[in-house]
C-alpha cells in the first residue's frame, strides 16, 4: 500500500479542501475498491464467452483451465492482446481525425489551413511522393491519399506509414516475424477475431500479435496523428510557460482544455483570444486558457498553453473552485467530472459524440462548425465566471517555468547552433565519449495505485544526475514539468557534470544565456513518434540497429491501454521498458517471462518491471551501460 497520496504540493493542499466541499477524489474511490480482484491482478479472469466469467488459481489449488480449456497462459496472453489494441485503437482513431481534417483543410471545405509547409514536403519525401511543382493543397491531397491508402490497404503489402518512417534493421527484424502490420483496421479487427472464444491457443503467437499491435500503434497512430497535426498546426519550436494549478488566474475566466486531439484545442485558444474584450465585460481581466492531459500537451508545445495538471488531478482543477470551463474531447476523461463540477459553478463540456457525460453540457464539435463551437464555448466560460463563488475559490501558489517545445526539428535545431553542417554530431560526439551516458524517454501516465508523480520525479532525477538525458511526454512531461525538472535551473540543480556541461554548451550557442532543461519536453503521447524519429536518426547516423544504441523507455506509472500499446511499440524499435506498475501479466509465468526475457532474443527490446524508482534507475542505467560496452563505448 503507498504511503503518500502525492508528492505535487498543490495536490497535498487540494485534498483537505476537497474532502471540506464533499467531494469524492479518485483516491477515495481508490481506497474504496480495495482489496482489488486478486483474479483480474493477475490477468487470470475471462469473460470472452458467455459460459464464463473463467478464473484460473493463481496458487494451482483451483481450476487449472477455463470452462473451453484455455490454460492461464492462454488467457493472460489474450487480455494484453485486447488491451494493447485497445489501445492502437485510441490512436488510430486520434490519427483518422486529424487526417481528415487535413484532407477538408486541403480542399478548402473547413476553416483550417496547412500551416507547415516544410514538415508537408518532408512527410511527402518520406513517402516516396514528387513534389516538384505541387501546390500545398495539392501535395497534401497526395499526402491524405496515401494516409486512406493504409487503411484501405486490402493486400498484404505492409503499412506504408511504417515503411517509409521506421529503420531499415527493424523492418527486416519484424518481417522475419511476420509481424509488419497491412491495414491498421484490419490488424485490431484480426485481434478481437484472434482473441475470441475458441481461437488462438499459443501464447508465444499471441504475445507476437501483441507486438504487432504496437507497430500499428507507433506508425498507423502515433506518427501518423503527429505527421498530420504538425503539417496542421505546426511543428513545435521552443517556448517557455509554467506548469501545475498555480497558473490558474483569479481575475481571469479560467477555461481549461482536457483530452488529446488539438483540432478543437487549437480553435478555443484562437477564440479565447479574440474574445477577450467579452471577458472584459463581463468583469474578468481576461481569459486564460490552460490545459490537462495530452491536449495541454498539443497546445503547450504549439501555443505555450500554460498546463494545469496531469491526469490523477484533474478533479481537484475543479476543486480549486477557479475554473469556469472545462472542455474536452476524447480519453483519459474521468467519468466523475460531472460530479466533481456539481459542488462547483464549473460547467463541464463535452464535445464528441463518442464522448458524453451525464450532467455535462454538449457542444457537439464538428470540423465545419469548429468556429463556431469554438464561440460557442469559449461564451460559455464567460457566463460561467459571473456565477463563481468566490468564497470557494482557492489555488494552490505552486507552479513552475518550463521551457517545451523540443520536436526533433526544434532540438536539431538547437545543435545547429554548435554545428551548423552536422547538427546531431555533437548530441552523438557526447553520448560516445560518455557525457551523455544515454537517453531514457519517460512517457505515459499517473496511476493512483502508486503516489502520484512520485515515480517521475524520482527515476528522472537519479537518471539526470548520472548523467543520462531524459526526454519526456504524456503525463510523465506533467510531472516532470510540475517539478521544475523542466528549466535550466533544473539542470544547474540537478545534472550531472557531463550532463550539465552538455547542455550548458548547447544553451549558451542557441543564445540562451542558460542550459537546455536536463528533461527535453517532446510532446503529448501521440508525440512518441517524437522520441521514435530521433531513435531513428540516431541509429541511422551511426548506423546501427536502434535497438543497440544507449537509449531506454520507462513509464513509470502506466494506467491507460495506450500506454500498454506505446510500451509495446518501445519493445519493438529493440528498446528495454520500463515499467513502474505491474500490468496484469503476472498470472502466466509464461507469458511474463516472454515479455521480460524471451522477447529480447528476437526483438532486441523488452519489458523490465521494477516498482521501486532508485531501483528501476539504476536497473535502465545498467542497461545503458552493458549496450555502450556492447558497441565498445566506455561505460
Ligand atoms: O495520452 S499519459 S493518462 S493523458 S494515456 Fe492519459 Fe496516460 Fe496521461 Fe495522454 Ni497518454
Ligand atoms: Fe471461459 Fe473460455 Fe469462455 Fe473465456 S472463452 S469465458 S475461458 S469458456
Amino acid at each position: 500500500m503507498k504511503s503518500q497520496k502525492s508528492i505535487d504540493p498543490a495536490v497535498l493542499e487540494l485534498l483537505p479542501k476537497a474532502a471540506l466541499d464533499g467531494v469524492e477524489t479518485v483516491w477515495d474511490r481508490y481506497e474504496a475498491q480495495q482489496p482489488q480482484c486478486g483474479f483480474g491482478s493477475l490477468g487470470v479472469c475471462c469473460r470472452h464467452c458467455v459460459q464464463g466469467p473463467c478464473r484460473i488459481d493463481p496458487f494451482g489449488n483451483g481450476p487449472k483451465a477455463g470452462i473451453c480449456g484455455a490454460s492461464a497462459d492462454v488467457i493472460v496472453a489474450r487480455n494484453l492482446l485486447r488491451q494493447v489494441a485497445a489501445g492502437a485503437a485510441a490512436h488510430v482513431d486520434h490519427a483518422y481525425d486529424v487526417v481528415e481534417a487535413l484532407e477538408l483543410a486541403a480542399k478548402g471545405e473547413i476553416n483550417y489551413t496547412i500551416t507547415d509547409e516544410t514538415k508537408l514536403h518532408q512527410v511527402a519525401k518520406g513517402l516516396g511522393l514528387d513534389i516538384s511543382g505541387k501546390s500545398k493543397a495539392e501535395l497534401a491531397l497526395e499526402v491524405v491519399e496515401v494516409a486512406y491508402s493504409d487503411l484501405a490497404n486490402h493486400g498484404k503489402s505492409p503499412v506504408k506509414w511504417l515503411m517509409a518512417n521506421a529503420p531499415k534493421e527493424r523492418i527486416a527484424v519484424w518481417a522475419s516475424l511476420g509481424i509488419l502490420p497491412r491495414n491498421p483496421d484490419r490488424e485490431i479487427r484480426e485481434a478481437m477475431h484472434q482473441t475470441t472464444m475458441g481461437m488462438d491457443a499459443d501464447p508465444v503467437n499471441l504475445v507476437l500479435a501483441t507486438a504487432k499491435q504496437g507497430l500499428v500503434d507507433g506508425y498507423s497512430g502515433l506518427k501518423l496523428a503527429t505527421d498530420m497535426q504538425d503539417i496542421l498546426f505546426g511543428t513545435p519550436t521552443p517556448v517557455v510557460t509554467e506548469a501545475n494549478l498555480g497558473v490558474l488566474k483569479e481575475d481571469h475566466v479560467n477555461l481549461i482544455v482536457h483530452g488529446h486531439v488539438p483540432i478543437l484545442s487549437e480553435k478555443i485558444v484562437y477564440w479565447a483570444g479574440k474574445l477577450q474584450d467579452e471577458a472584459r465585460l463581463a468583469g474578468a481581466k481576461g481569459i486564460l486558457v490552460s490545459g490537462i492531459c495530452c491536449t495541454g500537451n498539443e497546445v503547450l508545445m504549439r501555443k505555450g498553453i500554460p498546463l494545469v495538471t496531469n491526469f490523477l488531478a484533474q478533479e481537484l482543477a475543479i476543486v480549486t473552485g477557479a475554473v469556469d470551463a472545462m472542455v474536452v474531447d476524447v480519453q483519459c476523461i474521468m467519468p466523475s467530472l460531472t460530479q466533481v463540477a456539481s459542488c462547483y459553478h464549473t460547467e463541464i463540456i463535452t464535445t464528441m459524440p463518442i464522448v458524453k457525460l451525464p450532467g455535462a453540457t454538449h457542444v457537439p464539435f464538428t470540423l465545419e462548425n469548429a468556429d463556431e463551437a469554438a464561440q460557442e464555448i469559449v461564451r460559455k466560460a464567460i457566463s460561467s465566471f459571473l456565477r463563481r463563488d468566490p468564497k470557494k475559490v482557492q489555488i494552490p501558489n505552486y507552479k513552475r517555468k518550463v521551457m517545451a517545445g523540443f520536436s526533433v526539428e526544434a532540438i536539431v535545431g538547437a545543435l545547429s547552433a554548435v554545428d551548423p553542417v552536422d547538427p546531431l554530431k555533437p548530441l552523438i560526439d557526447n553520448i560516445v565519449n560518455g557525457n551523455i551516458l544515454g537517453v531514457v524517454a519517460t512517457v505515459g501516465c499517473n496511476n493512483v495505485k502508486v503516489t502520484h508523480d512520485l515515480m517521475h520525479v524520482e527515476l528522472v532525477k537519479e537518471l539526470i544526475k548520472n548523467n543520462v538525458l531524459v526526454v519526456a511526454t504524456g503525463c510523465s512531461a506533467h510531472a516532470l514539468a510540475k517539478a521544475g525538472l523542466m528549466n535550466s535551473e533544473g539542470t544547474e540543480a540537478y545534472a550531472g557534470e557531463g550532463l550539465k556541461a552538455v547542455l550548458t554548451a548547447i544553451g549558451q550557442a542557441a543564445g540562451l544565456g542558460a542550459p537546455l532543461p536536463p528533461v527535453l519536453h517532446m510532446g503529448s503521447c501521440v508525440d512518441n513518434s517524437r522520441i521514435g524519429d530521433l531513435v531513428t536518426a540516431i541509429a541511422k547516423y551511426l548506423n546501427v540497429d536502434s535497438a543497440l544504441l544507449p537509449i531506454a523507455a520507462s513509464a513509470p506509472e502506466p494506467q491507460h491501454e495506450k500506454a500498454l500499446s506505446i510500451g509495446t511499440w518501445a519493445v519493438t524499435m529493440g528498446l528495454t521498458t520500463h515499467l513502474g506498475v505491474v500490468p496484469p501479466v503476472l498470472g502466466s509465468k509464461a507469458v511474463a517471462e516472454l515479455l521480460t526475457q524471451g522477447l529480447s532474443g528476437v526483438i532486441g527490446g523488452k519489458f523490465y518491471i521494477e516498482t521501486d524508482a532508485l531501483k528501476a534507475a539504476h536497473g535502465l542505467i545498467e542497461d545503458i551501460r552493458a549496450k555502450r560496452k556492447n558497441l565498445g563505448l566506455p561505460s
